[in-house]
């Protein structure tokens, strides 16, 4: 039987926000906050400052009409800088992951059955991409975490950054550079992804190294 064409015209978002949190000695927490342009998830390089007083960075990415063809995929890397007077521990992950379903379009619907607007939880995008993260400071050729984007990636990245990141100290006045991959191939998916769209926060927390 002649299988349908895939009709792939939809819009994925990939939406997260930065964060950066950071304790001083006293273990206070400061906040502050700016928030950058929403920006394409293709690739880039954002430097993020991390506390002295500091704060809290956020940054909302788009991932616009791909999937057309063939494979998609992007990245994103973060100059992570301590800009303190004291060392940190950097630990990385995910939070408010939520993978939506914006509604089901026609060749859409004939596969999926959970077809809300917005639909939280009942998007089947985040499955099908997988990302990694990677640390470059020469001494982690692997990835850091490997993991989709479904439910369970909240707990794999916390997991994974646990078991294979080790202590990643970044001193005063340091930096580090952390990237995020993602990809998805057309043979994973069919029409069920249509419109679907994954939200998540990535968060970066410096804590204060006790010396
Ligand atoms: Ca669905
Ligand atoms: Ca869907
Ligand atoms: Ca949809």
């Amino acid at each position: 039987m002649h299988k349908e064409k895939k009709v792939i015209q939809s819009i994925f978002i990939i939406a997260f926000t930065l964060a950066i949190v950071g304790f001083t000695l006293t273990q206070s927490l400061f906040r502050d906050s700016e928030t950058s342009d929403t920006s394409t998830f293709v690739v880039g390089t954002l430097d993020m400052e991390v506390l002295g007083p500091g704060g809290k960075a956020a940054e909302t990415i788009e991932v616009l009409n791909v999937g057309s063809s063939g494979v998609v995929s992007g990245g994103k890397t973060w100059v992570i800088k301590n800009v303190g007077t004291l060392p940190g521990e950097l630990t990385m992950g995910i939070e408010s992951l939520s993978n939506n379903e914006n509604g089901c379009n026609e060749p859409e619907s004939l596969v999926d059955s959970s077809c809300e607007n917005p639909g939280t939880g009942q998007g089947e995008f985040g499955a099908v991409v997988a990302t990694q993260v990677f640390i470059q400071d020469g001494n982690h050729p692997d990835p850091i975490i490997s993991s989709d984007l479904s439910s369970a990636a909240v707990d794999q990245y916390a997991l994974q950054w646990h078991a294979n990141a080790g202590t990643i100290n970044i001193p005063a006045g340091g930096s580090l550079e952390v990237s995020l991959q993602w990809s998805t191939e057309a043979q994973n998916f069919e029409n069920e992804i249509q419109s679907d769209s994954v939200i998540f926060d990535v968060i970066f927390d410096l804590q204060q190294v006790l010396i």
